[in-house]
């Protein structure tokens, strides 16, 4: 198939899902055309099958803002017609699927239909979609889409709830690959990060609001008092800098390193023995897999889809919402029994087999013959 991907090539986890997707279907004999405004960050090197188109929104005084749906939306136009796309898959609703929906009605002018899969990763629907500046534009979209997939149940069931969805959503859970996501032997680079063999805790994000981080370095600071240990936090966004003073202000400079942006995150998980993940929202926790794939147990809130990733007990703990001292007691109960804690590492491994790329990948490609097969009976019809 040629397969059109849209996405953010950003760090959130809607474009490394995306990423990865099409860098699969590229492996797998599909030829992949991702459409966005930059490289996305999984897009490393050079892979057969695999090709970006730059979406460039022109500047232009009368302009506040650079019209990057009209741009997005002739770019797609353009790689549909030219490459002879089979299928355009949106990641993110917005602004994608109302973008996808210009570009497949301007194709319909040009004698081509254009099935359009959305993909709904959770911020989408949660936070930003539902917003009445949003919501009428994005239940059209979603239901001039040919074909609908959320990442979770949670999502699934949160999307019928706030918005009048007249599809079938099917859910595909995210993946993790495991030719990357590995446990890896990196004991020169754990002895530089904890010389006297503390114990690493590690958080992923993109230091929004909604990740509660300051969750993190509350349950951290309370693990401090009775285990020796380190914590990572990797990525970068709007709460960075206040997590940097709450850092200072409860005197943990010494053992909280902000490591920022990070290409090879399985480097750092593969030294990792608790990954903290506190959301108040979180339609999957894509980070979360990843972590788990490494071998690391997860300490997760019960938001949104978490409890599909995180199993209670058995891969890690799930606490409440903002329950920080319970968090941390949790913490504390796994990380001082090594017994219970290499039996947590071997059934988050155990767990995260189950989203493996090579069972989710021919979920993708069977709906999306299933979305071109019923696109052409409509049409003939
Ligand atoms: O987590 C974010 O804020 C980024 C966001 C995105 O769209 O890039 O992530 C969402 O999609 C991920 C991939 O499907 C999910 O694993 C995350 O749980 C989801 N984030 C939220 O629902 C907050």
């Amino acid at each position: 198939m040629k397969i059109g991907i849209v996405c953010y090539p950003t760090y959130g986890g809607s474009g490394v899902l995306a990423t990865e997707l099409g860098l699969g279907l590229a492996r797998n004999g599909h030829q992949v055309h991702f459409i966005t405004y930059n490289r996305p960050v999984r897009l490393s090197s050079f892979q057969e099958n695999v090709y970006l188109h730059e979406v460039e929104a022109m500047d232009y005084p009368l302009f506040e803002y650079a019209p990057y749906e009209t741009a997005l939306a002739s770019k797609i136009v353009d790689v549909v017609l030219y490459e002879k796309l089979d299928l355009l898959h949106v990641h993110y609703a917005i602004p994608h699927a109302s973008v996808a929906y210009l570009a497949k009605k301007i194709l319909l002018a040009h004698g081509k239909y254009i099935p359009v899969v959305t993909t709904l990763h959770g911020t989408d629907i949660t936070l930003v979609g539902h917003d009445k500046s949003f919501s009428p534009v994005v239940t059209f979209s979603m239901n001039k889409s040919d074909g609908i997939t959320a990442v979770s149940q949670y999502l699934k069931d949160k999307t019928n709830s706030l918005f009048e969805i007249e599809k079938e959503i099917k859910v595909i859970y995210n993946f993790v690959d495991f030719a990357r996501f590995q446990k890896k032997n990196k004991d020169h680079f754990k002895m530089a990060i904890a010389p006297e063999g503390e114990k690493i805790l590690v958080h992923v994000s993109n230091f929004r609001k909604v990740k509660r981080v300051e969750d993190v370095i509350q349950v951290f600071y309370e693990i401090l008092k009775s285990i020796p240990s380190k914590l990572l936090l990797i990525g970068d966004g709007p709460e960075r800098a206040n997590m940097e003073r709450l850092v200072r202000k409860l005197n943990l400079s010494a053992d909280v390193r902000f490591l920022g942006k990070q290409d090879a995150v399985e480097e750092i998980l593969a030294v990792s023995d608790l990954f903290l993940i506190p959301s108040e929202n979180e339609s999957f926790g894509l980070a979360a897999l990843e972590a788990m794939a490494c071998e690391v147990p997860i300490i997760s809130s019960n938001a949104g889809g978490l409890p599909e990733v995180n199993v209670d007990g058995v891969t890690g703990y799930i606490c409440e919402v903002g329950d920080t001292a319970d968090m941390a007691a949790k913490s504390i109960l796994l990380l001082s029994d090594e017994e219970k804690l290499s039996e947590f590492k071997h059934n988050a491994l155990e767990h995260a087999k189950k989203f493996d790329l090579k069972y989710i990948l021919p979920q993708y490609e069977n709906y999306y013959c299933e979305v071109i097969e019923q696109s052409r009976i409509l049409q003939v019809g």
